[in-house]
């Protein structure tokens, strides 16, 4: 009996621990680094609809600004100040390439290219979250 509690205890804990990362399915991971490429990948193919999040693992706070806010183009995301162990995401980010940068270090560069069809909801979200350690790839 004692052992049957502890069964159901045990697979509570297994339900919890395997539908925790189905959250992640459909997040891409960027991590931003202190040494070059700064963004890794520093080139990433994404497919569409997936939700694309920086984290910062670095000790200095970085933005991730597409070059159109430079150019003045279209200014398509813009994170502002994103601080250590903290985290920028982007979601529905529709297909296209999107090069982007820091503007507190520009020589740290990335591109993002977003594949597959048109996100149905039109525009991009992006909202600046904290970071949860264990969800970002290193
Ligand atoms: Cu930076």
């Amino acid at each position: 009996m004692r052992f049957a509690s502890a069964m159901v205890v045990f697979c509570g804990v297994l339900v919890i621990r395997t539908v925790l990362p189905t959250e992640g399915v459909g997040i891409y991971h960027i991590t931003m680094e202190e040494l070059s490429p700064y963004y890794t990948p520093k080139d990433a193919t994404i497919p569409a609809g997936y939700r694309i999040q920086w984290n910062n693992k670095t000790a200095t706070a970085h933005t991730v600004t597409h070059d159109g806010c430079l150019t003045g183009e279209a200014c398509v995301f813009d994170s502002g100040s994103v601080p250590p162990d903290h985290s920028f995401s982007l979601s529905l980010l529709q297909p296209g390439t999107y090069s982007y940068y820091c503007r507190l270090h520009p020589i740290m560069r990335g591109i993002v290219t977003v594949i597959g069809r048109r996100v149905k909801g039109s525009n991009f979200t992006h909202t600046s979250i904290k970071f949860e350690s264990g969800r970002a790839r290193s």
